[in-house]
């Protein structure tokens, strides 16, 4: 095997000079000097696959919300989680060897490490998004799994929580913890089933609009629709927009969540009138925000952290309906960019608990596995809610004691189905929203009503080394370098309602500055001034 190993190696040579990193979204950088990285991840994820006595592992071609010319790869644990932390480490090692013959040292020396026996089957699950690269790349990555003898079903074109889906399917396949059936049509009925029930008979109002980003979330959503119940059956009126996947070029091309988030506005193209309900997903669909414009045409977001405090506030009731408040809690984990505002409103309004994480889908994941149900979202539309499986077992086992108690049951057992529990996905994450709204007979409106964002700004300074900023308290507050937390800590004395803080992305070579004050004007020149202190 090892000479399969080298050889596979040697068919995709790491280009020189570059040095890869196993990132909070896995590897991500220019298409172009990704197919060593692939071929060694193909090596990796059997390895993987072999040290979990063949459980099936994930392989996802994507690069999310970036742009075109860029892809990435990252990979799934068995149970549809994020990867190991040790793992990552291990791949980016491996993703950095130089020679083929240093691949191949370094996969026995894993094998060994681990106690792996390399004649344990090794099942890996591979799709990808639709960029131009990726098919390019799916070819990198079957030699590296080819070459280390592994089994693999290939998915062709999937969301990322579509691959998650499936990996949590195929491993929990004829267990009392079946989790799905494991194919495209599996997902497609089991989120359609639920969100018919969820609704139980009421009706959404309005259409929603959807902005696939040009990416596979708009003909996943097409394919899914056929799944759920029309309008006139009593489902949702629901227009697909931004979904030319024939031109991979315009992929997330001022469209998507993340240009949405970022400039605050409604991509160019989007034709909507008053009030009526968008939202946009990102180019992998594992993300989505919401929004409208009002009748004097002024734009307004429903970002994760809305999303989150719909979520939880209808839960909230379901439990309480269904009698189950004694023996349920529910939390909320933010990152520190969730609106102060946000944050208010669970702890005083909604009466919650709320844990703050730093930056990554896997924090807030972890958290909120602590929780019995746990409410996770990114501000910028990451995040779904996991019930732990004691609570599963008690929503199962719960006998109503009066058809009222039922009722709310019944939504509260479809709701669970309806959300993906693998990780946050846009398609899931938008059937719920639609259900809480239908549910509480609300428009856009009445969901911004709930609360006012405080006015916030968001940028990014570059600066010569951001490894040297480091943060304490969930990333609100920098230890490094000495003495630049104590003049943030001043400027933000100076304003109302004021909040900032600095740090290293995770995802870029910048450094992050967010801030919030009681009017724009003061928030502005609050990201201005921390700007310049980290400068
Ligand atoms: P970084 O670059 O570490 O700030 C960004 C997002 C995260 C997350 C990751 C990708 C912000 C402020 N940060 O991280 O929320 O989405 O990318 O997974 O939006
Ligand atoms: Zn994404």
């Amino acid at each position: 095997m090892a000479a399969s190993i080298a050889e596979a190696a040697r068919k995709h040579p790491a280009p020189e000079g570059i040095v890869y990193t196993y990132g909070t979204a896995g590897f991500r950088t220019k298409a172009d000097v990704l197919d060593s990285v692939l071929a060694r991840v193909g090596l990796i994820a059997s390895l993987r696959s072999r040290a979990l006595k063949g459980k099936w592992i994930g392989v996802m071609i994507t690069a999310s919300h970036n742009p075109p010319e860029d892809n990435g790869v990252k990979l799934v644990e068995p149970m549809g989680n994020m990867l190991q932390e040790e793992w990552e480490v291990l791949s980016t090692t491996m993703a950095n060897k130089a020679t083929p013959e240093d691949v191949a040292e370094y996969y026995n020396e894993l094998a060994a490490k681990f106690k792996i026996d390399l004649s344990t089957p090794a099942r890996v699950v591979v799709a990808r998004d639709t960029r131009a690269s990726g098919s390019r790349l799916l070819g990198c990555l079957v030699d590296g799994l080819k070459a280390a003898g592994a089994e693999y079903k290939d998915f062709g074109f999937f969301t990322t929580p579509q691959l998650h889906y499936v990996v949590r399917s195929l491993n929990t396949e004829g267990t009392k913890d079946a989790y799905g059936v494991p194919t495209e049509k599996g997902y497609y009925e089991k989120f359609g089933a639920a969100f018919k029930n969820a609704l139980k008979g009421k009706k959404p109002q309005g259409s929603l609009t959807v902005d696939g980003a040009n990416g596979v979330g708009g003909p996943k959503l097409t394919e899914l629709i056929k799944y759920l119940p029309t309008k006139e059956e009593g489902g949702l009126e629901i227009h697909v927009v931004n979904d030319n996947v024939i031109k991979p070029e315009s992929l997330n091309v001022d469209c998507g969540a993340d240009y949405v988030k970022t400039n605050q506005r409604a991509p160019p193209t989007s034709k909507v009138g008053p009030n009526d309900r968008c939202c946009s997903l990102d180019g992998d669909a594992d993300r989505v925000v919401f929004y409208f414009k009002d009748s004097s045409n002024v734009f307004h977001l429903l970002d994760g952290d809305r999303i989150a405090t719909l979520v939880a506030s209808f839960l909230g009731d379901l439990i309480r309906q269904s009698g189950l408040a004694d023996a349920i809690t529910i939390g909320v984990v933010q990152t520190a960019y969730a609106n102060g505002a946000a944050t208010n409103y669970v702890e005083q309004t909604l009466k919650l608990k709320v844990d703050c994480t730093p930056t990554g889908v896997k924090y807030l994941h972890h958290a909120a596995e602590k929780l019995d149900i746990g409410v996770y979202f990114e501000a910028n539309g990451h995040g779904t809610v996991i019930f732990s499986p004691d609570t599963l077992d008690t929503i199962n086992k719960h006998e109503p004691r009066s058809p009222a108690q039922k009722e709310a049951l019944d939504v509260l057992r479809a709701t669970v189905e309806l959300i993906n529990q693998a990780v946050g996905d846009a398609l899931s994450d938008l059937l719920l929203v639609e259900v809480v709204l239908a549910h509480k007979s609300w428009g856009v409106e009445e969901w911004l009503g709930t609360y006012t964002d405080l006015p916030n700004k968001l940028t990014k300074v570059i600066v010569s080394d951001r490894n040297i900023f480091k943060t304490t308290d969930a990333e609100r507050k920098l230890v490094k370098p000495d003495g630049v937390q104590k003049q943030i800590d001043a400027e933000v004395q100076k304003v109302r309602q004021g909040r900032s803080f600095a740090r290293a992305s995770g995802t870029e070579d910048a450094v992050r500055v967010y801030a919030e004050a009681a009017t724009k004007a003061e928030a502005e020149d609050l990201a201005r001034k921390v700007a310049s202190i980290v400068e």
